[in-house]
């Protein structure tokens, strides 16, 4: 494996049920560096466009109204084979089927409000990463 730079986003329900601190003890135990990070919040053109992929889905206007009802912490984490191991450590998107351990296992309710969000692809993470940080960001 090689050293790879992934996108995460803490989403609203966990920010506001105070789960943020676990959740990136949780990634650093997992052995990767932060580094960058935001507290922010999604405007409805910005929570659009960053789901577009998923504009089509049943599920779009839920999911852009639970993604812009509070604050969001974005972050840029490195490590060894960093995209995958991110998607290891969140857990499936359903919390029903995550592992035990993983974040959406142990905080999210449901496959909609699932806490936490890591790019899924070298493509995707990229784009995601321009999507809220600069060139300056992460250097
Ligand atoms: P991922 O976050 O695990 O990559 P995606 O399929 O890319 O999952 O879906 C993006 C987000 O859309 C999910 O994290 C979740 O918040 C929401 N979502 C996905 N599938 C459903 C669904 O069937 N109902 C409601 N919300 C969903
Ligand atoms: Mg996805």
């Amino acid at each position: 494996m090689s050293v790879e730079r992934t996108f995460s986003m803490v989403k609203p329900d966990a920010v506001a049920a105070g789960q943020a601190g676990a959740i990136l003890a949780m990634m650093e135990k997992a052995g990767f560096k932060i580094l960058a990070l935001r507290m922010t919040r999604l405007t409805e053109a910005q929570a659009q466009a960053f789901y577009a992929v998923h504009r089509e889905r049943p599920f779009f206007s839920g999911l852009v109204k639970f993604m812009t009802e509070g604050p969001i912490i974005v972050m840029a984490l490195e490590r060894d084979g960093a995209i995958a191991g991110l998607r290891e450590v969140m857990g499936s998107t359903n919390p029903a089927n995550a592992a035990e351990g993983t974040v959406r296992k142990r905080f999210a309710a449901n496959i909609e409000r699932n806490c936490i969000h890591g790019s899924d692809a070298p493509e995707t993470a990229e784009a995601e990463l321009r999507f809220f940080f600069n060139t300056a960001d992460l250097l």
